[in-house]
């Protein structure tokens, strides 16, 4: 495939739907062609699945059930959007992909890497972002932007722990394989968190420019 694949990752309140239009239009004047994107979605059905994720429910959701439900968004927005556009050359901006679920499901829930792992790997093949950009804070920081914004969903309504877990995996992963992991100080100014991103710019036009 002959585009190029960055996704935006982080804990909640970090930033990322914020600073996902401001990185799209800096890339689109430098004449990319740029699908920007999320997950879960990406496409009706996989909002369809997102939905189910978010909404708070009485009966509770078992680890199992949301993670495959994650992955089944994941597959649909694969096959409609992100390899279609990889294969016509252009930059994927997508908002969470599968370190979300390592975070989330692994950090946050306890399952294990081997049962991610395997699901990644029948679900995305050897498929896997070329840069991921980490939206980093203080859990209080982000969950305390969280709720300024009023009803929480399913996800926001845990518990601290849960939280730290999500942020542990985050920095686990990104220590583990730094060549494919940006760190962004998220709990700057946002004006200070877009001069950070044009720091980047460079690097990312250079990739997708191959
Ligand atoms: N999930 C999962 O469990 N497993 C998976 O595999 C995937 C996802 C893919 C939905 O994701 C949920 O799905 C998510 C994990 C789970 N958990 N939750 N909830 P989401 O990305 O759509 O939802 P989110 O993380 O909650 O998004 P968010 O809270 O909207 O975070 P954000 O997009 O990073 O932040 P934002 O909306 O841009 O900003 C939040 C607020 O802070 C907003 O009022 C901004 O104006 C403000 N903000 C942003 N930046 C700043 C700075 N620098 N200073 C001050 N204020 C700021």
């Amino acid at each position: 495939m002959s585009g190029l694949f960055i996704t935006l990752e982080g804990p909640e309140g970090a930033g990322k739907s914020t600073n996902r239009e401001y990185l799209a239009e800096q890339l689109r004047a430098a004449g990319l062609d740029v699908v920007l994107t999320r997950e879960p979605g990406g496409t009706p059905l996989a909002e369809g699945i997102r939905e189910l994720l978010l909404a708070p429910c009485d009966e509770v959701m078992h680890a199992d059930t949301e993670l495959l439900l994650v992955f089944a968004a994941r597959a649909q927005h694969l096959a409609r959007v992100i390899r279609p556009a990889l294969e016509r050359g252009a930059v994927v901006l997508c908002d969470r992909f599968t370190d979300a679920t390592y975070a989330y499901q692994g950090g946050g829930r306890g399952l294990s890497v081997a049962r991610i792992g395997a699901l990644e790997e029948f679900v995305q093949g050897d498929l896997r972002p070329d840069l991921t950009l980490i939206f980093d804070l203080p859990v209080e920081v982000g969950l305390a932007r969280a709720s300024a914004r009023g009803r929480l969903d399913r996800f926001e309504q845990e518990g601290r722990a849960f939280f730290d877990g999500v942020r542990s995996a985050y920095l686990a992963r990104a220590g583990a394989e730094p060549q494919r992991y940006r760190i962004v100080d998220a709990a700057q100014p946002l004006v200070q968190v877009q001069r950070a991103l044009d720091g980047l710019l460079p690097e990312l036009l250079g990739l997708a420019r191959g």
